[in-house]
């Protein structure tokens, strides 16, 4: 990547110049001070602002770097914390030199959104990362959080997620923050080895907020800056599947009645809409973000998948150390088939017509026979293909070869 001059805030997803970037006093003796930003971006009440140590910009001549570290004007202290200055909140050092992804995860209401951040992110941890010879580690309380929004319920107590709550109306459960980590990955040319880091931005959005334009803008400024789209689709929502799986089965895997929710080609418009607009596109450019259109709940479906299909094997990406071309093309093909033999045809055209890169794909974020009961419980997730499309994005940036 090439030098930049700004850079985008993986917090509240603002643009600034590298030149405006702040810093925060850390002396834990330092006064305290009223932050407007902080308390802006946390939807406090301004009438009693957040308490924070200083905080200062700089001034500087180079466009093309920010200063390591600088004097707290207040206490005279070595600070090496940058801050945005729209929201105040700490930007990770590749936000600021430029290897940095944000991945929208994005599908209408109860479509899987939140099982499936919540899964990838421990399968990357724990698996997907050690497979490329790399280690994902969590920015600032990134961890924490995901621990609670997702580990606690799924892996400490084996119940599945409950519904995301609109970031519109719910601000004060921390779930409008977006899940920031850190990915390092052994690069290995062909004299030396080196290692090479990035940060991956993961944002579950509510699909309740996907439902209409404007929430939309304001909300999921994201979706614009996005590196790739993982875009769930759940089969569920589809009648010519429900009505060949049987009631019960459909009913704990949907969560909601399918015709109470926006189709997933309603979504698919507004969510270009919305690119377009902020990049001031006509409505005839393919928008070139890539999108991984992904089938979730894929357990569900196995009984109706044609059993000679590659998607009911497992992934063999991370097994071979690099992304498998034809096994890649094998899903997105008979994926593909599915959708037409399914009449998804308005969300094919959809995505042909607004995106110039897309590919088809089916996950499982619980795993194979792993529905949840009537009263949510699962057992451990196993998770089937669920690293596919964010290989297949990593690949698509550059990350990743493919063979
Ligand atoms: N069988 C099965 N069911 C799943 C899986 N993932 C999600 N579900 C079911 O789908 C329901 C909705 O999943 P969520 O992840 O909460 O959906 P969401 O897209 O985040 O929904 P909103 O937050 O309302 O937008 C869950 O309550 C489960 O019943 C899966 O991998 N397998
Ligand atoms: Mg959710
Ligand atoms: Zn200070
Ligand atoms: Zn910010």
């Amino acid at each position: 990547m090439g030098m930049k001059t700004t850079f985008i805030c993986p917090y509240c997803f603002e643009k600034h110049k590298l030149s405006e970037v702040q810093f925060r006093c850390t002396n834990k003796r330092c006064k305290d001070f009223d932050d407007v930003e902080m308390t802006k971006y946390e939807n406090g009440n301004l009438k009693m602002p957040k308490q924070g140590k200083k905080t200062f910009a700089v001034p500087t001549k180079n466009a093309f770097s920010v200063p390591q570290s600088a004097k707290c004007p207040e206490c005279g202290n070595t600070t090496y914390k940058h801050i945005c200055p729209s929201c105040h909140n700490e930007l990770p050092e590749s936000t600021l030199t430029g290897k940095d992804m944000i991945i929208s995860v994005v599908g209408s209401r109860a479509t899987g959104k939140s099982h499936f951040v919540g899964v990838i992110i421990k399968e990357l941890r724990d698996r997907v990362s050690v497979s490329f010879g790399g280690s994902l580690e969590g920015f600032a309380d990134s961890y924490q959080r995901w621990q609670t929004n997702f580990g606690n319920s799924l892996y400490d107590n084996n119940m599945k997620l409950e519904l995301t709550q609109s970031s519109v109306q719910n601000v004060d459960n921390g779930a409008y923050r977006p899940l920031i980590f850190k990915l390092k990955l052994k690069h290995k040319t062909l004299f030396k080895e080196s290692i090479e880091s990035f940060t991956f931005v993961f944002f579950d959005t509510a699909g309740e907020d996907l439902n209409d334009e404007d929430t939309m803008s304001t909300v999921n400024k994201y979706i614009c800056k996005s590196a790739g789209i993982v875009f769930l689709l759940d089969p569920m929502q589809i009648p010519a599947v429900a009505n060949q799986l049987d009631e019960s089965t459909v009913k704990r895997a949907a969560a909601i009645d399918y015709r109470s929710v926006a189709k997933a080609d309603d979504i698919m418009t507004r969510v270009s809409n919305l690119i377009r607009n902020d990049r001031k596109l006509s409505d005839t450019t393919k928008i070139d973000i890539p999108v991984a259109a992904v089938f979730s709940k894929f357990d569900v479906i196995v009984p109706i998948v044609p059993s000679d299909c590659t998607v009911l094997n497992p992934s063999p990406h991370c097994s071979e150390k690099h992304f498998d071309m034809s096994d890649w093309h094998n899903v997105n093909s008979e994926i593909l088939a599915l959708l037409h033999e399914w009449d998804a045809d308005a969300f094919i055209s959809q995505l042909e017509t607004n995106y110039s890169n897309f590919s088809y794909f089916a996950a499982s974020a619980l795993g194979l026979n792993n529905n949840p009961d009537q009263s949510g419980k699962i057992e451990r997730p196993r998770p089937h293909r669920i690293e596919d499309p964010f290989l297949w994005i990593l690949k698509e940036n550059g990350v990743i070869k493919g063979k």
